[in-house]
């Protein structure tokens, strides 16, 4: 058949009546745009943007095509899995894994306190309901300690927020005069609705700019106004001439200022000092591009800026952040269309009002931000001979052996816990290291959503339902959770019994039942998800049991947001659950007015605070901050994980799921290329400080002259029918070390690990 005549059979195929279209997600990055899919028996055979989706309304990017490559991969795991002392697996019962395991943490916590054990994980890009159980067990099994990937990407970033507005912001790129993007590249790696075409619809609008802070040109540069190419971790230099262009030249709105923020004057007067030109030639970004594009952001009505990995994972990273968002705040870009403002959450996946103020690790004395330890930290509070330090650890939905620094160091962690276990759909890097593996259901098998929730003025959720029935012998985290809670014994059905009762007759019934039952057995809420699931569960439509949860989430929600969840249509908290809950197209949770954007600033003047001394501290100091890290025997700044066309965190392990670039190229400017003689295709080999690995080479011109870059999600072991596991392209850990980190938030400077690079085979 021609491929035309392919094409049109698979339209022939779509339109046909007979063939059930299933609503879902696709889980494959934090956008998790609405898709309409087809089955034949358990393979998803087609996949189609789903038009009435609220948030995404028919958008999709390549990759979407691509989830049958997650659910239905070879090796998922279909039995609990005990480790023996030689290294190898059994299959156990359910029962008998249940005991066990939560007889591992009581022999750890017995012994050494909650303080010994923590919890990694608890979700990713499609899944955070399993975070939601998963704290029930944490809190039963007494385990002190959490963190997840957040703690090495977005901590900084919080605590920032914490300090300027007590919560979370979003751009409006949909509609901003200005977009800014700061080591972020949305054409591959998205982070709001309908990137491509948002970024395709600026590029039309000659009314509307683009401004890009990048070292690479990258898909996204390629479509900018400006592209300041930085050098790599020199954007604190940048950021810092773009606001002191701002001061200087008077484009700062100085009245909004003055009745909007406190403690401007610090910041201001530092700003004002900013060394335009030297800092340009520090960034290595000529001062007469940083001038126009500053001035562009001073006369725009609207401005929103995102900032990404690029930053967060350099040096500087916290103090990018800050400078970063001064840029907009200075403008006044705030609480209108186009601009920064706050948003409601369902459930924020930060707490801002502790971040930056909570105790230290008593074993590294480091930060802990908004209740997580910093990844970076994580091997030193295990490793260390501390008497306190970490002896068992609970991972879930999270490879922290391949996605956290220092690979190597990471499977001495597994080596050295006294207990472990590993909830996971597939025998990882990780899981194959722990004591005990549980076999989840897979993101399409059970009921599930995300909390990365975050437009404004409306803002929506999509809670999913299984498309299939759960792989024989997995279960669900929610029937997880519950089993190890009632193992521990922290729940019977005594207690159950008359919420069970209660649910059965009516909501108003269950919620005053619920409401007693908490007061006279306050523990009860600390299981909360896991006594909804067992008594709202239920009385829920077939399969969404597991979003039981929620219709706690609706009550926060009718309480933080009375007045736009009614304006989004939803009557009371029961009215938006129920919404929640059967709407296969997502739901618009809350419709806010632009008033209401100041009203969920949170800090305590109730104003947007510009004053953080220790970074306008480390501003004045950046003049003689070093620019440039690389040395004689590290001569490269690699980038190890960028988002590329088929790269999907390590969510799917089969290689055949990428069209193009199946190992994973390491990508270098032609300049190097010529340099080391090195040709496309090539084999090179990258050392670092942290370990030595070999990548095919691709010669690129978006690259600047030093600067490399691997693709993240490489390097997974995947064993095709029944073959032995193999791993292709580099698995970026491989190459990172824990102690390359920010000073504030301990997060990875991945975007910048020195290297060298030769030619191995031509
Ligand atoms: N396709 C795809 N999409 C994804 C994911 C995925 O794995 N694949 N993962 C999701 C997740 S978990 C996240 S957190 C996001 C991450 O999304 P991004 O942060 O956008 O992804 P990266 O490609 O890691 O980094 C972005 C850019 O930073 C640039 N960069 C490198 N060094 C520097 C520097 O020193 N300064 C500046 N300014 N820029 C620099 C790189 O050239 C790159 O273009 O993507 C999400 N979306
Ligand atoms: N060097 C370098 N390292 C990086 C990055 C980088 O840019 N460079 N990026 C970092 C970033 S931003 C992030 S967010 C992290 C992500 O890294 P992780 O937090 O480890 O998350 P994922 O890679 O998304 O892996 C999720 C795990 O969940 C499993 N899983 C899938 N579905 C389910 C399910 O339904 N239930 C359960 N229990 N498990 C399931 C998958 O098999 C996989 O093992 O990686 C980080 N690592
Ligand atoms: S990978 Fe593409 S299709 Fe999937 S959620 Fe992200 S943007 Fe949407
Ligand atoms: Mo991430």
């Amino acid at each position: 058949m021609s491929s035309t005549g392919a094409k049109d059979a698979s339209r022939d195929a779509d339109n046909d009546p007979t063939q059930a279209w299933h609503k879902t997600v696709c889980i494959l990055c934090s956008a998790n745009c609405g898709v309409e899919v087809r089955l034949d028996d358990r393979e998803i055979t087609r996949v189609r943007g789903n038009k009435a989706h609220v948030a995404s309304k028919g958008y999709t990017c390549e990759k979407a095509l691509r989830i049958n490559h997650y659910q239905n991969a070879k090796g998922r795991l279909t039995s609990p899995l005990r480790r023996e002392p030689d290294g190898s697996y059994t299959e156990v019962d359910w029962d008998t894994a249940i005991a066990d395991v939560v007889a591992g943490f009581k022999r750890v916590g017995a012994e050494h306190g909650g303080d010994a054990m923590m919890y990694y994980g608890g979700g990713g890009q499609g899944n955070h309901l399993c975070g939601a159980y998963g704290s029930v067990s944490r809190r039963a099994l007494g385990i002190r300690y959490r963190s997840n990937a957040l703690a090495q990407e977005k901590t900084g970033e919080a605590w920032v927020d914490g300090r300027m507005f007590g919560t979370h912001l979003h751009g409006d790129f949909h509609h901003a005069e200005v977009s800014i993007f700061v080591g972020k590249n949305p054409w591959h790696s998205h982070g709001f609705d309908e990137a491509r075409r948002v970024l395709k619809e600026i590029k039309a609008d000659e009314a509307r700019s683009m401004i890009v802070i990048d070292p690479r040109r990258s898909e996204t540069a390629d479509l900018a106004d400006f592209h300041l190419q930085v050098q790599p971790g020199t954007d604190a230099f940048c950021i810092a001439a773009l606001g002191g262009v701002l001061v200087q030249e008077g484009l700062i709105d100085r009245t909004w200022i003055n009745e909007n923020t406190t403690g401007a004057d610090a910041v201001l007067a530092e700003l004002g000092q900013v060394d335009i030109a030297g800092f340009a030639e520090r960034c290595g970004v000529d001062e007469a591009l940083i001038r126009p594009a500053a001035q562009r952001i001073g006369r725009a009505e609207s401005v929103s800026v995102l900032e990404d990995l690029g930053v967060e994972m350099a040096p500087n990273s916290t103090l990018v952040s800050y400078l970063q968002k001064l840029l907009w705040v200075l403008v006044g870009s705030f609480a209108k269309p186009g601009a920064m403002t706050t948003h409601s959450s369902l459930v924020p996946l930060f707490n801002y009002s502790t971040a930056g103020k909570e105790p230290a690790s008593p074993v590294t004395g480091s930060a802990i931000i908004s209740g997580m330890l910093a990844c970076n930290e994580i091997p030193e509070m295990v490793l260390s001979d501390h008497p306190d330090r970490i002896r068992a650890m609970f991972i879930e939905s999270a490879n922290p052996v391949h996605s956290l620094a220092g690979s190597a160091e990471w499977r001495e962690v597994m080596a050295s816990l006294e207990f472990s276990v590993v909830i996971d759909v597939a025998l990882t890097e990780t899981a194959r290291l722990a004591h005990y593996v549980l076999p989840a259901s897979s993101q399409y098998e059970k009921t599930e959503a995300t909390f990365f929730s975050l437009a404004f003025p409306d803002n929506t959720f999509t809670v999913r339902a299984p498309i299939l029935a759960p792989l024989e012998g997995t279960l669900s985290e929610a029937e997880i959770h519950t089993r190890i809670l009632h193992e521990v014994g922290a729940i019977d059905e005594e207690t159950l019994a008359p919420l069970r009762a209660a649910a059965d007759q009516g909501r108003a019934e269950f919620a005053s039942a619920l409401g007693e039952a908490v007061t006279a057995n306050p523990s009860l809420a600390t299981y909360g998800a896991v006594v909804l699931y067992e008594t709202l569960g239920p009385t829920l439509p077939e399969g969404l049991a597991e979003a039981a949860p929620l219709w706690f989430t609706a009550q926060q929600c009718a309480m933080k947001y009375p007045e736009a969840m009614a304006a989004a249509g939803h009557a009371d908290a029961d009215a938006l659950f129920d919404a929640l809950i059967s709407e296969r197209d997502g739901v618009v949770f809350t419709r806010h007015d632009y008033e209401e954007a100041w009203s969920m600033l949170s800090t305590p003047e109730g104003t947007i605070n510009l004053d953080i001394p220790e970074l306008v501290a480390d501003l004045a100091a950046l003049s003689s901050a070093p620019t440039d890290h690389r040395t004689d025997e590290f001569p490269y700044i690699l980038s190890a994980g960028e988002r590329r066309s088929f790269t999907a965190n390590t969510i799917i392990r089969d290689p055949a799921w990428r069209k193009r670039d199946a190992e994973g190229a390491l990508r270098l400017s032609p300049a190097d290329a010529a340099s080391l003689g090195v040709e496309a295709g090539d084999r090179v080999r990258i050392t670092t400080p942290g370990g030595s690995a070999v990548a095919v080479a691709e010669v690129n011109d978006t690259m600047l002259a030093g600067h490399i870059s691997l693709p993240n999600g490489m390097g997974l072991d995947y064993a095709p029918a029944g073959g032995d596991p193999e791993a292709t392209g580099v698995a970026p850990n491989e190459l990172t070390t824990n102690d390359w980190r920010d000073a504030y938030a301990g997060t990875p400077w991945h975007k910048h690990v020195p290297a060298k690079l030769e030619l191995v085979s031509a």
